[in-house]
């Protein structure tokens, strides 16, 4: 469990904003913070604000990150795509923040913009018609609840398969489901290009890492995400702190940001938003393959204050199938080398992350005694005023020179 500064938690007992509407709370909840209760984004009618959550869950306020200017930027390299050293470019950030803004990825504006207008469409019909879309559980729509284990934030989303390349989404109104399939599929074709440069940069075969996640039957999911504007308080979450589980995740955003990543220092840097690129995570799974020498990157969301613009983002996860081993490559591996995981399957390491908070370390109970020491500890820590700032980590063995 997560240690959590109370000043940064809100129990939430009583309802009192509409998510779609961003109504105004009581003065009292407002002016009272700590008795802010019951956080209820929608009602079953859109039109009320009332609503019953039966179950007593807390939402977390994310500290102010102060960064001075031009740091942050800093901090998140950027690759060129298309320019001759982008593998080693793409290496290089993967083994440094685990992080990068992609920009000539070749993905056309219009396919954005589309997926942007139909999705900002379908998040402001009335709650009642978004849930004829939630009964897959955990695929589908779902308001503010992340995974099963207690975990909320100010969002809601649409979680779902992509299957063979395409989304399966039947249920979704059609131009919602054509927009989002086109721009899977555009978005899908960054991240194996991305793979395909990473492998080449750690000498591997071209297609060794594509060739995980994108066959048939392995888990790709894409997730739309709806930050309203919060009108309860500043800095509230939308999504806490987690790392993806995957091997790697594309994303993009609106012009509303929102989105901070955690440095190997320990401080956390906001990503200023651009549209325009799209920002690759290496997941959890990547590490394991690179046995460390790609770092997965925690990464969060605070919601937009009220009055702000939402924010809305949409990420694709290539993950592989569920009886995909995941180990070191062992290519990668040098004379001696350990793996610094034992062996486990992409479906048991999906099976352990849903019986986790969303941040936890996931990958701690499958570190051999060689890792210990490698991965910072998942205990609150933050950038700015409240940081509580790290030594970077020691590397693992055999790390110094990847390729
Ligand atoms: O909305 C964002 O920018 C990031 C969301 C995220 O981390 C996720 O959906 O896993």
């Amino acid at each position: 469990m997560r240690a959590r500064h109370p000043a940064h938690r809100h129990p939430i007992t009583t309802c009192t904003a509409d998510l779609n509407q961003n109504k105004p709370p009581p003065p009292a909840s407002a002016t009272h913070p700590a008795t802010l209760f019951l956080l209820c984004f929608n009602s079953p009618r859109s039109e009320e604000t009332m609503v019953a959550i039966t179950v007593p869950c807390t939402i977390d306020h994310i500290p102010r990150v102060k960064c001075p200017k031009g740091t942050a930027n800093a901090a998140v390299p950027t690759v060129d795509l298309s320019a001759p050293g982008a593998a080693a470019a793409v290496a290089d950030a993967c083994r440094g923040v685990g992080f990068f803004r992609a920009t000539n990825h070749g993905v056309p504006a219009a396919l954005a913009d589309a997926l942007e207008a139909r999705a900002g469409a379908f998040f402001a019909m009335p709650l009642a018609d978004k849930l004829e879309h939630a009964s897959a559980r955990p695929l589908g729509y779902c308001s503010k609840s992340i995974g099963s284990n207690g975990d909320v934030g100010w969002l809601e989303y649409l979680l779902l398969a992509v299957g063979s390349g395409s989304v399966q989404a039947s249920s979704l109104p059609p131009s919602l489901r054509a927009a989002l399939e086109e721009y899977t599929a555009a978005v899908r074709e960054v991240g194996g290009r991305v793979l395909e440069l990473m492998a080449e940069a750690l000498g591997l075969d071209r297609g060794a890492l594509r060739r995980l996640v994108q066959v048939a039957g392995s888990d790709e999911l894409v997730r739309v995400n709806h930050y309203p504007a919060c009108p309860l308080a500043s800095g509230v979450t939308g999504f806490g702190e987690h790392t993806d589980p995957q091997v790697v995740s594309v994303l993009r955003s609106n012009r509303t940001g929102g989105l901070q990543i955690m440095l190997r220092d320990g401080r956390w840097v906001p990503v200023a938003p651009d549209p325009d690129s799209l920002f690759i995570n290496v997941g959890d799974s990547l590490q394991v393959l690179t046995n460390g020498r790609f770092r997965s990157v925690k990464h969060r969301v605070v919601a937009p204050d009220a009055g702000k613009h939402s924010r809305l983002s949409v990420i694709y996860f290539g993950g592989p199938a569920p009886s995909q081993r995941i180990a070191p490559l062992p290519e990668l591996l040098r004379d001696g080398e350990q793996s610094l995981y034992r062996d486990f399957t992409w479906g048991e390491y999906k099976k352990a992350a849903y019986k986790t908070r969303l941040g936890d370390n996931r990958l701690a109970p499958f570190e051999l005694p060689a890792a210990a020491g490698m991965e910072p500890s998942n205990s609150d820590h933050h950038c700015g005023t409240n940081a509580a700032v790290r030594a970077p980590p020691p590397p693992p063995p055999h790390v110094g020179q990847v390729y």
